[in-house]
C-alpha cells in the first residue's frame, strides 16, 4: 500500500461528526461559478491579469480535458514548478478536474531535489515555465526527465491554451482520494512526498477558515512561493477561494514589488515567514510609500517568530499579528484574535481543531507531563504515513506523526515552539537538511570530515555554519570554492553554507559521536 489509512474507529468518527465531507477540490471552483452571485467576481489576479470564477472555471474545464487527452487522468502524478501567477492555479484545478494528482514543488528547488521527488513519485509531466527571464526551468526540467524515466512530458505554464480542448466529464473523485502530493520540509535530503486527501485537507481549510475569520470579503495575498503549505491552506489560497474570496498572486515578496500589488487589489490578509515579516516592518517603520491600509492580518510562521519582532509588526503595518505553527504532513496552530496581546507574541498558538491530539514525550518516547518535550500528534487531516512508506521512524508505533518540534506549553495553553530535536536547519522558512549538506561536502576532495549546524541569525533565524576538517591542513578549502561545488552538484542556493569554520578534530559527546550541540555552543558563545 502506497500510504497507511487512518485507523478505521478514527475514519469513523471523522465521518459521521461531518468532519470529513463528501467535498472534493473541484467543488471550489464549481460552487462559485455556477453561483450568480459569485460568477462574476475576481477569482485570482497577479501583476499582470485577473480572473473572475467563471472565467477560471471555463478555462480550467478547457485545460482538463487537454490533460486527459495527453494521458493525464486519474493518479497521473504530475510535478508543478511554477513560480507565483495565475497560471499556478488554472494547473492545480485543470489537475484536479482530470483527478491527476499534483506534486508541489517549489521555484527554488534544483536538481537534486527535483530528480528525488519526480523519481519517488513516477512523475508523469513536469508543469513550469519553459522561458521566463531570470532562470531556465526548462533546462533544469529537461535535466530531470533525462534521469528519471517515468517523466515524458514538459509542459510550459505560461503555454497552457496550447493544450486546450473541448471539455469533457471526467468523473467525480472520491473524497477519500489522494489529492495531491505536498513537500515536507525536509529533514532528509530530498523533500518526502506527503499524501493528502480532499477529505482531510479540505477540512483543515474550512476549520482554519472559521478560525481566522475568512470570508467572501477576504482579498489573500500570495507572497510565499504558492505550493507551500501555509499559503496553499492556512487558510491561504484554497481559504480564499472556498469563502469566495479573491487570490492575488505576487512573484516577489519584496515590499517594492508586493505593495504596489497590496495597494491596487486592496488586499486583506497575507502570510509571512519571519524575516519577511522583518524586512516588511522595518520597510513600513522607514514609512511605507503605499497605502496599506486594506491590509487586517498578518500571519508569520514557518518558523519562530522572534518576540522582539513579534511585537513590532502590529504597530507598523497597522494590522493584527496572527502567528502560525504548522507542517505539510498536518497540525496547524494558530494564535486568536482573541487572545490576550502578549500570548499573540510569545505564543505559536494552538491546535486549530478539538479534534486534533498533541501529546509530549522525552528522548525514549516516554510522555513528558510538563514541557518541553517532543511533539506528536494525531488528527484528521495529519498524515498517518509518507508516500510508499518511507521513514518510518518518523510516526511512533500507534500512528501518531513524531513532528522533532520541542515546544511546551504556555500558561493559558498554548504552544511555544523551543527548537528542533533534529538536524535541520530553518534558515527563514526554508528547511535545510544538515545531513544533505554534509553528504555532499563529505565528496569535495578538500574535505576530510564536514559537520552542518544552525547559527543564530538575527535577521533569518538560522543560517547554516559548515564545519570542515580538511583533507590537507596546509591547504583548507574557501567557503566560494564549496558553494560553488555544491552548487554544481545541483543543490538548491538557499542550502548552500553560510559560512565556514576550520578545525582540526571534533569534539565528541560521552559515547564518541560527534556532538553537533558543542558545535552549535561553539557558535553561539
Ligand atoms: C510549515 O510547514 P513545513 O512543512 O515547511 O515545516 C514544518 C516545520 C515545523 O515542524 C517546525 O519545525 C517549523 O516548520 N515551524 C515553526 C513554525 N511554523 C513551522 N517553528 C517555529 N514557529 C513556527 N511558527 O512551515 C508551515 C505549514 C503550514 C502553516 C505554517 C507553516
Amino acid at each position: 500500500m502506497r500510504v497507511t489509512p487512518w485507523p478505521p474507529e478514527l475514519r469513523a468518527q471523522y465521518l459521521a461528526d461531518g468532519v470529513w465531507t463528501d467535498q472534493v477540490f473541484d467543488d471550489l471552483l464549481t460552487a462559485r461559478s455556477t453561483d450568480p452571485a459569485f460568477a462574476g467576481r475576481i477569482a485570482v489576479a497577479d501583476a499582470e491579469r485577473a480572473l473572475t470564477y467563471a472565467e477560471l472555471d471555463e478555462r480550467v474545464g478547457a485545460l482538463a480535458a487537454g490533460f486527459a487527452a495527453r494521458g493525464i487522468g486519474p493518479d497521473t502524478r504530475v510535478l508543478l514548478q511554477i513560480p507565483n501567477c495565475v497560471a499556478f492555479i488554472e494547473a492545480l484545478f485543470a489537475l484536479w478536474r482530470a483527478r491527476a494528482l499534483p506534486i508541489f514543488g517549489l521555484p527554488a528547488h534544483r536538481e537534486s531535489e527535483l530528480v528525488g521527488i519526480a523519481r519517488a513519485a513516477g512523475a508523469a509531466a513536469i508543469i513550469s515555465p519553459a522561458a521566463r527571464p531570470g532562470f531556465d526551468y526548462r533546462a533544469l526540467a529537461e535535466t530531470v526527465a533525462a534521469q528519471v524515466d517515468s517523466v515524458t512530458q514538459l509542459i510550459d505554464c505560461d503555454g497552457l491554451e496550447d493544450l486546450w480542448a473541448p471539455p469533457i466529464d471526467h468523473g467525480r473523485a472520491d473524497p477519500e482520494d489522494l489529492g495531491f502530493l505536498q513537500l515536507s520540509g525536509g529533514s532528509t535530503g530530498t523533500p518526502k512526498l506527503i499524501p493528502r486527501t480532499h477529505a482531510d485537507y479540505l477540512y483543515s481549510v474550512r476549520r482554519s477558515n472559521e478560525v481566522c475569520g475568512v470570508d467572501d470579503a477576504t482579498v489573500y495575498l500570495v507572497v510565499l512561493p504558492c505550493g507551500h503549505n501555509f499559503p496553499m491552506s492556512s487558510p491561504g489560497i484554497l481559504g480564499a477561494l472556498h469563502a469566495g474570496g479573491t487570490v492575488v498572486l505576487a512573484d516577489s515578496p519584496a515590499p517594492s514589488a508586493a505593495w504596489p500589488l497590496l495597494e491596487a487589489r486592496r488586499a486583506t490578509m497575507v502570510g509571512l515567514v519571519p524575516p519577511l515579516a522583518r524586512l516588511w516592518t522595518e520597510t513600513a517603520e522607514n514609512g511605507a510609500a503605499h497605502d496599506l491600509s486594506s491590509l487586517r492580518t498578518v500571519q508569520v510562521g514557518g518558523a519562530r517568530c522572534p518576540d522582539e519582532l513579534a511585537r513590532r509588526i502590529g504597530p507598523a503595518l497597522g494590522v493584527e499579528l496572527q502567528q502560525v505553527f504548522g507542517m505539510a504532513e498536518g497540525l496547524v496552530c494558530y494564535t486568536r484574535f482573541g487572545d490576550d496581546e502578549d500570548e499573540v507574541v510569545t505564543t505559536q498558538g494552538r491546535p486549530m481543531s478539538t479534534w486534533d491530539q498533541l501529546r509530549l514525550v522525552d528522548e525514549d518516547g516516554a510522555l513528558v507531563t510538563d514541557g518541553p518535550g517532543f511533539l506528536e500528534t494525531q488528527g484528521p487531516y495529519t498524515i498517518r504515513s509518507y508516500w510508499d512508506g518511507v521513514s518510518p521512524s518518523s510516526f511512533a508505533p500507534d500512528g501518531w506523526y513524531r513532528t522533532g518540534d520541542v515546544v511546551e506549553f504556555s500558561p493559558a495553553g498554548n504552544l511555544i515552539v523551543r527548537g528542533r530535536g533534529t538536524d535541520r536547519i530553518n534558515r527563514g522558512g526554508e528547511k535545510v537538511s544538515a545531513e544533505q549538506v554534509e553528504e555532499h561536502l563529505l565528496a569535495h576532495p578538500a574535505v576530510r570530515d564536514a559537520i552542518v549546524v544552525a547559527v543564530a541569525d538575527q535577521y533569518l533565524g538560522e543560517r547554516t555554519c559548515a564545519y570542515v576538517i580538511p583533507a590537507d591542513p596546509e591547504a583548507p578549502p574557501k567557503l566560494a570554492e564549496l558553494r560553488s561545488s555544491l552548487r554544481g552538484a545541483g543543490l538548491a542556493e538557499w542550502k548552500l553554507p553560510d559560512t565556514v569554520k576550520i578545525l582540526e578534530t571534533f569534539p565528541e559527546t560521552g559515547v564518541g559521536k560527534v556532538s553537533r550541540r558543542a558545535l552549535r555552543e561553539a557558535l553561539s558563545g
